[in-house]
């Protein structure tokens, strides 16, 4: 726990389907949308995937303007308090969910313009007292998100034990995004392949990944893609985070 306040980007994602239990909530198509917390927004344009824990609990809460969110408890607690819900510090929860009702949702985020649409898939080590609970996964930049999604391609019993369909993993590539002058334009793919890390539960490789990737790729990393590519990380993040809350994709959110 750090000393003040964390500040997140809490990231739309629109949810294009309802499968299942979240069939609830159809009606309300094109207002629905999974909130991700993230610390840099501006890799959004290399997601590849949502992370949920399969076990945790979720909600969806109403927001503002007839929106639809999908998170933690926790979450919809604190967005009470800043001002994301209709009234003031109440939450206002429609439906019950767990990550397992989550499985394989499909999703459209703003600024991944690779695919169509991602899908939410299985992580263990998402913790639900952090952020929203609901993670977008950048395997070009996060150790975590590339352990987890290749383990995740790898094994075929791991998708049959989630529910999780081939296509909703294995068409799913790398999409690089900014570049490190040590590791190049994917450097948590080159970083894990480097530690020879085998899988998500190589805790202690994967801490030194992120140590050597986070880093450097906030303060020497240059944008290769979207409106800012040839900026420098640094300066390119708070204006691709200031246009996402512009454009109504993002949501400022502290805990
Ligand atoms: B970051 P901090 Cl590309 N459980 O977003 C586990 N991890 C979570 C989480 C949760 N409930 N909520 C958010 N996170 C992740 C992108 C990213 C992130 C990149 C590189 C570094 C990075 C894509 N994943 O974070 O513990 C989210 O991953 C570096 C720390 O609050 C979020 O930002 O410091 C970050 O952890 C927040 O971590």
């Amino acid at each position: 726990e750090g000393v003040g306040p964390q500040e997140y980007t809490l990231i739309k994602m629109r949810v294009l389907e309802f499968p299942g239990k979240l069939s609830e909530l159809a009606q309300h198509e094109g207002k629905v949308f999974m909130l991700a917390a993230t610390l840099r927004p501006e890799t959004m344009y290399g997601q590849t995937n949502a992370w949920v824990l399969p076990d945790g609990a979720y909600g969806a809460y109403q927001g503002l303007n007839g929106e639809i969110y999908v998170i933690s408890e926790h979450s919809a607690r604190n967005l009470a308090y800043q001002d994301q819900s209709p009234e003031f510090g109440k939450t206002a929860k429609i439906l019950d969910l767990t990550g397992h009702d989550l499985m394989g949702v499909p999703l459209k985020s703003p600024l991944g313009e690779k695919y169509d649409a991602i899908y939410v898939l299985p992580l263990l080590t998402v913790s639900l007292s952090k952020g929203t609970g609901v993670v977008t996964s950048v395997p070009s930049d996060s150790p975590d998100d590339y352990m987890g999604l290749s383990d995740l391609k790898k094994k075929a019993k791991l998708r049959e034990k989630f529910g999780i369909k081939d296509e909703h993993v294995l068409p799913f590539e790398v999409v690089p995004v900014l570049t490190i002058p040590e590791f190049g334009d994917a450097a948590a793919e080159k970083v894990c392949a480097m530690l020879k890390i085998q899988s998500q539960n190589d805790k202690t490789k994967l801490e030194e990944a992120k140590k050597m990737t986070y880093l450097k790729g906030f303060t020497e990393g240059v944008m290769t893609v979207g409106k800012y590519a040839g900026q420098k990380v640094q300066d390119a993040k708070p204006l691709i985070k200031q246009d996402l809350l512009s454009s109504g994709d993002a949501i400022v959110y502290f805990e």
